[in-house]
Order: C-alpha cells, then sequence, then structure tokens
C-alpha cells in the first residue's frame, strides 16, 4: 500500500475541508496510506440531487476512466462527474485541470467503490456562471480525460503534480488564466545547456543547493553544484520518459537485483546527456578544471563484483536503447567495504557512502510501502471460501529513492528504483504510554537496520535472518510498487504478463515468485491455478555462477518463522511439482529429492534456485560455456524436463563507461579512424577498426595513446605506494575479486618464478628481459582466510622484489589497494597485458576481460567463461591462451600428485615455505592448499603452461608493431561483449519488451 499525496485522503482526514476545495493545500501532501477504502469508511457519499447518468454497466467494471457533464443538476453550477480508478494524486491532477482553465469549484463530493471512486465536481466559469456552451464543455471533458489518462501530461509517476511541458489544455478555448499562463511560461522551457546557463545554474547551486558565498567554496563543494546542475536535466528527461512510459504503456520490464555497482555518476551522466564539453568549457570559465571536479565523487559501490557491475551495464544498455525498464535494489547506507592495508593485512572498514550526500538520488518520502514480517497465518471466510489471512508480527516502511539513468543519444532516462527502510507509522502505544520513550523510539529505529549494510560475500549464503529479511524487504516493496502501476490503468490480472516482464537477478529475489502468489491469491482473491498460470509467464531468472556452494539455500525454520505464509506456498508449490514430476519420471526417488524445491537434510532448507527454475519461463547462463555447465551439469534434471527453458546470454559491458568515459583518448581516436561516433551506440561498428590494424599511422597514434594512459596510471601507482615503475615495461594486470577459483595465486607464484629467474641471471641474459609490472588488486569476503593470506603473501613478495635494486625496473609489484569501480576506470585503459586465469569450468562469464579487450589490452586467459566466445571473436592467435580445458579438468583431479606439478612450481612453493617471504607459518596453509593432493584449482598442473603463455607474451611485446596490431584487433572484435547486444537479446528472446523511445 502506498503512502502517498493524494487530496482524497487529505479529504479522509479532514472531511470539513471538503465543500471548500481551495481551503486544500494542494502543494503540501499527506503522508498518510493510500488504500482503497471498504465501503462501510465512505466519508463523502453526499449526492446533490438525482444519481447521474452515470457510467454505463461496461464501464462499471473498466479500468477506463469516465467524465460526464450533468448540466441539469444545479442552476448555478455544472456538474462534471469523473470516475476512475484511485490513483496517487489523481485528485490533485483534477483539481489542477479545473484551476489551469479558469475555473471555480464550488462543491465536490466522492464516492469510493473498491479501487474507484466517482467525483463531482461543482464548477462555475471565472465570472462565477455556470458553463453551458457545449464546445466549452467539451474542450474540459476532453482535458480532464487526457489529464486523468496522463496522455495530456498532466500525471507524473511520483504525482508530485502535472508537469506543463507538452501540456495540452493549456491551447484549450477557455484559456488558461494569467496566472497558469505565466506558470506555463516559466515550467514550458528546458535548461539551456550552453556554458553560459550551465554557469549560472552552477552558481546558483553553489549559493542555494549548497549554502556556500562566492568566497568559500572548494573543488568539492563545486562539484556538489555541478552534480545538482546535471541532475536538475536528468530529471527533466526522467519526467518526460516516465509520462510517455505512461501514455504508451508499453509491456515493462522490471530488473530486480540485490546489487548494482554504479560507480560514479558524474561523469557518465555528462557524456549520456551529450553535455560534457560544455560543462568543461562553463567551469574553465569559472576557473575550475572539470577533471579535479569529477574526482571528488566517490563510489556508489552497493554490490559485491560481477554482478552488481553487470547490472549497472545493463541498466545504461536498457536506457539507451530506449526499453520501457525500470531496475528496483535497495539502498544500502554501507556499501562494500573500504579495503584498508596494514603491514599488508586487509582491514574492513565501512563504507558510508552517504556521509557527504548523494545527488544523484531522488528521495520519494511519499512512495513508501509497509512490509510485513512473522506473525501467524490464520484461515478466514469470505465470500463463502476460505482463504489464508496473514497476520503479521513486525511491519517496517519501505522508502523509495529514485536515481535517474539516462540512455545515450536519446532523451530516455530511466529509473532505478532503490529502498531503504523505515520505522512504519504505527507506534506501539503501549510502550509509549508507560514512560520508556527512549526504548520506544530505540525499538522502532532498529528496523533501519534491514537497509543498512551490503554483505560482503560474494558466493556463500549462510542462511542469516538479517539476509533473508533484506530480500524479502525488497521483494515485496518492489512488487507493491509494479502491482500498484499495473492496476493504474488495468483491471485484469490476466493482462498483468502482457504488460510486466520481471527479471531474478541470480536467486536473491527469488521470493518474488511467492510473493506474487500470496498477493493474487490471498489478496486479489484469484484462484490457485490461475495465479500460478500468471506468475509461470512473468518470471525469467539468470543464473551467475556454477559453485554448488553459491546456490542459495535457506533454512525452513527461518523462513517460516519469518515469512510464515510463504513457506506455506512454497510448500503448495513443490507439492504441485512433485506430482507433476512424477507423472513425468515416475517414482525415481532419487531424482524427485534432487529436484525437489525442499531439501530433506540436517537442515531442512529451501532451494531458491529450484524454486527460481520451477516457477520461470526462461533460465539462463551468462555465457555459452556457462549455459552449457547448467544444462549437463548444475541444472542437468531439470534441463531434460524442460529443454525449451534453457537459455544462453553471453554477458556484455557498456562501451559507454567502458571506453568513452574512462578512455576519452581511445575513444577520440576510434572515432577518427572510423570517421563517426555511431559505435558508440552501434557497437559492431568497432569491427572497421580492423581494416586499419596494419596502418602504420594508426599504429602510431594508437601506441600514443596507450602511452598516455600508461603515464597516467604510473603517476597513480607512485602517489599510492611511491613506487617508480618504468613506462617501458609491460604494465600486466589482474583485477577482480580475490577467490582461490580466479587464481591470484597462480599468479604471485609465477612472479616469484620470474623473480628468481632474473635473480639467477647473467647480466648479459638480463638484457633480454622483457621489464614487468605487475599490478594486483582485489577485495577479499571479510571471513575468508584463504583470500586474505593471497593478498598478505601479494604484499610480502612485492616488498621483496621492489626493494631488491638488483632487479631494478626489470620487475616491480604492486597491489592497488581497494579496488573499485573507479579504480578499474584508471587501471584498465593503462594495462598492456591483462589475466583472467580461472581455473576452466569456474568462471560463469567474467566481464572483466571484456573491458580489458574493448581498451586494446591482450588478454592472458585460461578457455573458461566467456573467454572462449572472445577466442572465436579475435582468434586464438591475438591472445595467450592456455591451461587445462573444461574436459580435462575433473581428469585432471584424479590424477595422482607426482603427475601433476612441475619441478620449477614446487620450487617456488618451497621458496614461500622456507620463509624467504617471511611469515613462513602463516602462509604455510596456503602452500598446503597447492600441493599434493589439495591442488583443488589445478595451480601445479597449469603451471607450465602457464610459463609458456607468459614468455610467449615477452616475446609478443618485443616486436611492439606486432604488439599494437594484436591491440588493435583486440578492440575491433570486442563487439560481440557490449551489453547492448546482451540486452537486445533479452528484450527479444526473454522478455518480449520493444523499445519506447521519448520523443526529442
Ligand atoms: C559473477 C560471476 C562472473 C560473471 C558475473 C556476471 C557473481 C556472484 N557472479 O563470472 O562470477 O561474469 O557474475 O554475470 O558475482
Amino acid at each position: 500500500m502506498a503512502t502517498i499525496s493524494s487530496p482524497l485522503l487529505v479529504f479522509h482526514h479532514r472531511p470539513s475541508d471538503f465543500s471548500s476545495p481551495q481551503s486544500l493545500n494542494l502543494h503540501r501532501p499527506f503522508p498518510v496510506q493510500l488504500k482503497p477504502l471498504p465501503r462501510h469508511s465512505f466519508i463523502c457519499n453526499s449526492w446533490v440531487g438525482p444519481k447521474p447518468a452515470g457510467p454505463s454497466t461496461a464501464d462499471v467494471n473498466s479500468a477506463t476512466p469516465t467524465v460526464t457533464v450533468d448540466a441539469a443538476v444545479s442552476t448555478d453550477s455544472t456538474s462534471f462527474v469523473i470516475r476512475a480508478r484511485n490513483k496517487i494524486g489523481l485528485l490533485q491532477v483534477i483539481t489542477r485541470v479545473f484551476k489551469v482553465l479558469g475555473l471555480h469549484i464550488d462543491k465536490a463530493t466522492v464516492e469510493f467503490e473498491g479501487d474507484f471512486f466517482t467525483q463531482k465536481f461543482f464548477v462555475t466559469d471565472s465570472h462565477g456562471r455556470k458553463i453551458e456552451d457545449q464546445e466549452n464543455l467539451d474542450r474540459i471533458t476532453k482535458a480532464l480525460l487526457e489529464a486523468i489518462d496522463g496522455g495530456g501530461g498532466w500525471g507524473t509517476e511520483t504525482s508530485v503534480g502535472p508537469s506543463t511541458r507538452g501540456i495540452v489544455v493549456r491551447r484549450a478555448g477557455l484559456g488558461p488564466k494569467p496566472q497558469a499562463e505565466r506558470m506555463f511560461a516559466l515550467m514550458d522551457r528546458f535548461l539551456s545547456n550552453d556554458p553560459v546557463s550551465l554557469q549560472k545554474d552552477i552558481l546558483d547551486h553553489v549559493e542555494y543547493t549548497v549554502a556556500r558565498s562566492r568566497f568559500s567554496f572548494d573543488d568539492f563543494e563545486a562539484y556538489q553544484a555541478l552534480a545538482h546542475s546535471v541532475r536538475d536535466r536528468l530529471i527533466e528527461r526522467w519526467h518526460d520518459t516516465q509520462q510517455y512510459f505512461k501514455r504508451k504503456d508499453p509491456k515493462r520490464l522490471y530488473f530486480l537485483s540485490l546489487e548494482f555497482l554504479m560507480g560514479r555518476s558524474l561523469s557518465n551522466s555528462v557524456i549520456n546527456l551529450g553535455i560534457r564539453d560544455q560543462c568543461a568549457d562553463a567551469l574553465s570559465q569559472l576557473g575550475f578544471e572539470y577533471e579535479v571536479l569529477a574526482e571528488q565523487e566517490g563510489d556508489a559501490a552497493l554490490g559485491n563484483g560481477g554482478l552488481a557491475r553487470l547490472s549497472a551495464c545493463q541498466m545504461d544498455s536498457l536506457a539507451t536503447l530506449d526499453y520501457p525498464a525500470w531496475g528496483y535494489g535497495l539502498r544500502y547506507q554501507y556499501g562494500l567495504f573500504r579495503q584498508v592495508i596494514l603491514d599488508g593485512f586487509q582491514h574492513e572498514q565501512p563504507d558510508y557512502w552517504l556521509n557527504f550526500g548523494n545527488p544523484w538520488e531522488i528521495e520519494r518520502v511519499h512512495v513508501s510501502y509497509p512490509v510485513k514480517f512473522y506473525g501467524t497465518v490464520e484461515e478466514e471466510t469470505l465470500n463463502g471460501k476460505s482463504c489464508k489471512v496473514w497476520l503479521p508480527g513486525e511491519t517496517v516502511e519501505a522508502v523509495a529513492y529514485d536515481n535517474p539513468i539516462p540512455g545515450y543519444g536519446t532523451r530516455n532516462t530511466i529509473n532505478l528504483r532503490l529502498w531503504a527502510a523505515k520505522p512504519d507509522g504505527q507506534y506501539d502505544m503501549e510502550s509509549y504510554n508507560t514512560g520508556d520513550y527512549i526504548n520506544a523510539v530505540v525499538n522502532r529505529q532498529r528496523a533501519e537496520t534491514i537497509s543498512c549494510v551490503l554483505y560482503p560475500d560474494d558466493r556463500s549464503y549462510q542462511g542469516k535472518e538479517l539476509r533473508l529479511k533484506q530480500h524479502y524487504f525488497f521483494v515485496s516493496a518492489s512488487l507493491q510498487d509494479i502491482i500498484r502501476r499495473f492496476k493504474d490503468g488495468h483491471n485484469n490480472f490476466d493482462d498483468f504478463p502482457e504488460k510486466v516482464a520481471l527479471q531474478l537477478n541470480d536467486t536473491h529475489p527469488s521470493l518474488a515468485v511467492v510473493e506474487v502468489m500470496r498477493v493474487l491469491v490471498d489478496e486479489e482473491h484469484l484462484g490457485w491455478d490461475q495465479a500460478w498460470n500468471i506468475v509461470c509467464r512473468i518470471f525469467s531468472f539468470t543464473t551467475h555462477t556454477v559453485l554448488p556452494e553459491a546456490l542459495e539455500k535457506i533454512p525452513v525454520d527461518l523462513l517460516g518463522s519469518l515469512l510464515p505464509r510463504h513457506l506455506q506456498i512454497i510448500y503448495d508449490i513443490n507439492f504441485n511439482f512433485m506430482e507433476e514430476l512424477k507423472k513425468r519420471i515416475g517414482l525415481d526417488f532419487n531424482r524427485l529429492s534432487q529436484m525437489s524445491i525442499v531439501e530433506e537434510g540436517a537442515v531442512k532448507s529451501i532451494r531458491m534456485a529450484n524454486l527460481s527454475i520451477v516457477c520461470s519461463h526462461t533460465v539462463n547462463g551468462v555465457s555459452r560455456m556457462h549455459s552449457e555447465l547448467l544444462k549437463t551439469r548444475v541444472f542437468k534434471d531439470f534441463y531434460e524436463l524442460w529443454p525449451h527453458k534453457f537459455q544462453y546470454k553471453t554477458n556484455g559491458v557498456t562501451q559507454r563507461r567502458w571506453i568513452v568515459v574512462s578512455n576519452p583518448s581511445l575513444c577520440a581516436l576510434i572515432s577518427k579512424w572510423l570517421g563517426t561516433e555511431a559505435w558508440i551506440r552501434d557497437i559492431d561498428l568497432l569491427i572497421g577498426l580492423q581494416e586499419f590494424a596494419a596502418d602504420a599511422d594508426l599504429h602510431q597514434e594508437w601506441k600514443m595513446v596507450r602511452k598516455v594512459n600508461k603515464m597516467r596510471l604510473a603517476e597513480y601507482i607512485e602517489a599510492m605506494s611511491g613506487v617508480k615503475v618504468s613506462l617501458d615495461a609491460m604494465f600486466d594486470v589482474q583485477i577482480k575479486r580475490i577467490h582461490e577459483y580466479k587464481r591470484q595465486l597462480l599468479n604471485i607464484l609465477s612472479i616469484i618464478h620470474r623473480y628468481d629467474c632474473i635473480k639467477n641471471m647473467e647480466k648479459t641474459q638480463r638484457r633480454k628481459v622483457v621489464p614487468r609490472v605487475c599490478i594486483v588488486g582485489g577485495k577479499a569476503a571479510p571471513g575468508y582466510e584463504v583470500a586474505k593470506k593471497i593478498i598478505k603473501l601479494c604484499h610480502a613478495v612485492a616488498e621483496k622484489i621492489n626493494n631488491d635494486a638488483d632487479v631494478g625496473d626489470l620487475l616491480k609489484l604492486i597491489f592497488v589497494p581497494d579496488y573499485n569501480v573507479s579504480v578499474a576506470e584508471l587501471v584498465i585503459p593503462g594495462a598492456d597485458l591483462s589475466q583472467h586465469i580461472s581455473t576452466a569450468g569456474h568462471e560463469a562469464s567474467g566481464t572483466g576481460c571484456m573491458k580489458f579487450l574493448m581498451n586494446g589490452c591482450l588478454l592472458l586467459a585460461t578457455a573458461d567463461g566467456s573467454t572462449v566466445e572472445i577466442i572465436e571473436e579475435i582468434g586464438e592467435e591475438n591472445m595467450f591462451l592456455f591451461g587445462a580445458k573444461v574436459h580435462e579438468v575433473p581428469a585432471l583431479r584424479e590424477k595422482s600428485s607426482d603427475h601433476k606439478a612441475p619441478l620449477q612450481f614446487s620450487h617456488v612453493v618451497r621458496m614461500v615455505r622456507d620463509g624467504h617471504f617471511g611469515f613462513k607459518d602463516y602462509f604455510k596453509s596456503l602452500c598446503d592448499g597447492v600441493e599434493g593432493d589439495s591442488d583443488f584449482y589445478l595451480l601445479g598442473s597449469d603451471f607450465a603452461s602457464y610459463l609458456e603463455a607468459q614468455a610467449a607474451a615477452d616475446k609478443a611485446f618485443v616486436d611492439q608493431e606486432k604488439w599494437t596490431q594484436m591491440s588493435i584487433l583486440s578492440t575491433a572484435g570486442s563487439g560481440r561483449f557490449s551489453s547492448d547486444r546482451t540486452i537486445e537479446d533479452y528484450a527479444e528472446t526473454t522478455w518480449g519488451i520493444e523499445p519506447c523511445k521519448c520523443p526529442s
């Protein structure tokens, strides 16, 4: 139920205002709950005179609003009878229409009927006379209908009042009142983007938003003012897009994800709005540098890793490709922890990212919904039918924060709505009355903990109550919002699948399937079969992992206590599924129990992945290889049962963020050689670079761009670590979350090997060594001991190497602390070589590799995840491939340890064991984990081919022309890995949505 600003409800609270609408404060909304009032609570059914010729019986059940004129009912005024579905702010809009047309409302009445209301307005013209002229009556009726339907630009998503751009009624014959004309004149304009207007806006924000004087604002405050100026422009587009979507009413995609790694917004927004240069000019005339201000922004890190950054890329593509989409997520107060390194050890510090305000969000205090937890379920009889009623034990309020997401080269700006938990409006009078005021307030405040902190484990999900609460809180608020929006224009749930596609981003939002069942059956009173039929047509499910331990399971006891009705529904879904399955496969109990949604183990649990597969129409992996693994291993049984449900969608990343924003020099160079900027929207054009791959001029310019980026990175490294690195060295990068399967340890061991080789070389041999700067970065989950030891080992080895003057520039090892989106934007363009070296069959896709590829960085990789498809695009000869293939892995694991590891491997592990880098005891378990039979991730058996690939990279680097050609071909072949391609594929083959482009 929405808490909204509706004058309808003002009536509810203040019936005495009813006959005098002028006394209503239309601009100051009341935060009260909107719910269809039960019949017995009608507050104003004071019909005057005979009942007007109302809507026909056919219309009574129709969602279409009607406006009728009843001229006979009063001699002094004309009555307009409006029947419409009750929705947020509608009455405000209607009242505004009369006002704008210069009409007077003498009196009004309202009657509620379920979701509908019938409102009667007694109206006179500006001279206080009854309106009888038919032409005028028609105009008013038309204006009202347009306003109610949202077609005239009156209604907005949040009902903050009508927007006047594109308004229809102001040209009506009656003519608006002079005040309204003035308001239109002022609001009818868009903000201008010339430098002078931008300067004025920025300085206004310095003074009125940031509240600083002209003598006392610093770079950060200038950034804030700039951000607010950009945000104003985003809001204009956001409004227009939402109104347009509302008018067109297309099928919409709702992207449900618990994590979004948005990074910074300023640079991305000015690029997508096309005002980057204007902003830079405007600022430079004021004595500020755009780049310096952009650096002031902190990262929005509301996610862990690949999955979360993918969501952000996909939002960018959805907006750019004009899809009618909304994202939903949680507004964590603490994002992903900050990684601080002390003596080489990782420490976690809270990321209170909202400390300095967040200019990019719009707080919607009146868009809030109650979310229920705990309690009991009772059986009641309604209209002779028995139904379940959930009596919750706790209610928390979800408040919306909107984040506009602008598309590139389009006016479309979509919404990412994030929910924050707040105490609800119900007070525990008991504790207040007993005088325990402080405790009562403190208890209520606890509600906020739900959206307080992001869980920092990216792939192990223990059944934690707070985590489950977060999931349901998110799901419940989002669905209330989605269903409310659907009911605004539709009254038959059978149309729901025609209008709504719900995307489950991994299993975190899977409770949504159960929640939709609960709402349809318990609240909308649909039959089970009808509700189930709807559920099965709206959900699609993407899984982002191959690791069984990452598949969420929720203990039944926990679920039953927190969400008692949901557990019942899950049991019912499972019962029906098991019955269907028995008919298909017979009494194969082994298989039945493996496929069951309920796991009967030591801890009886709900398997969220099974639940999602059973209830979704499609299931997909995030690369071709991943999808194959799902079909043949992880969800084999389900694939055999429903082969048609399984799809593959190879991930992609947005070239706007990963080339245009983060590598402007490369962006300019590509546009120059392709003769167009069109590739920024149409990535397939990049292939055109192939033609120039051997062109000497391009080579020179390409090398220059790469050098500039390397210089930027070298400066950063020096500032951060004090280590000066040579620009002639190969910059070799591995940045990603630290995980055993991603094998950062393999990288570090090979660096030790390289160091050892250099140390043992003659002077003449050393001259042939290709100098390297090895850069490693990534966070370890706070409870993941092995990952933390890997970070420490990296520092210990770096300490030794970087301080060894004998080795000098031949080898350096740098750990980049606190790796995040902004760090990636700096590091990726400056990398020569990047490593994606997971054990084959473990990386679902990988998206970092795509960002490096687009930036012309060569890949050193295993044939895992999406790398397999990259090979197809650019050819094996343009990268350095090594290691066991996925089908070889099981046999290698069986092999006895003696056959696996080469001597060099044992030697470097021995160096660590012997304390060559100190911390002998601390590193012992790391060494034990890769030797003998415990080398699960096959570091030993891949070591030899890894060293060969490294040697091949060295060799290629010596021939700079060859290297540059490979680099150009990497960028040229990266088109397939744009999230634009992925999103188009989802839109067409999974969601069934079409572009809905807001006119410019
Ligand atoms: C990650 C996978 C990556 C994949 C991204 C995006 C999580 C939980 N999973 O291989 O490990 O590229 O998801 O799909 O972040």
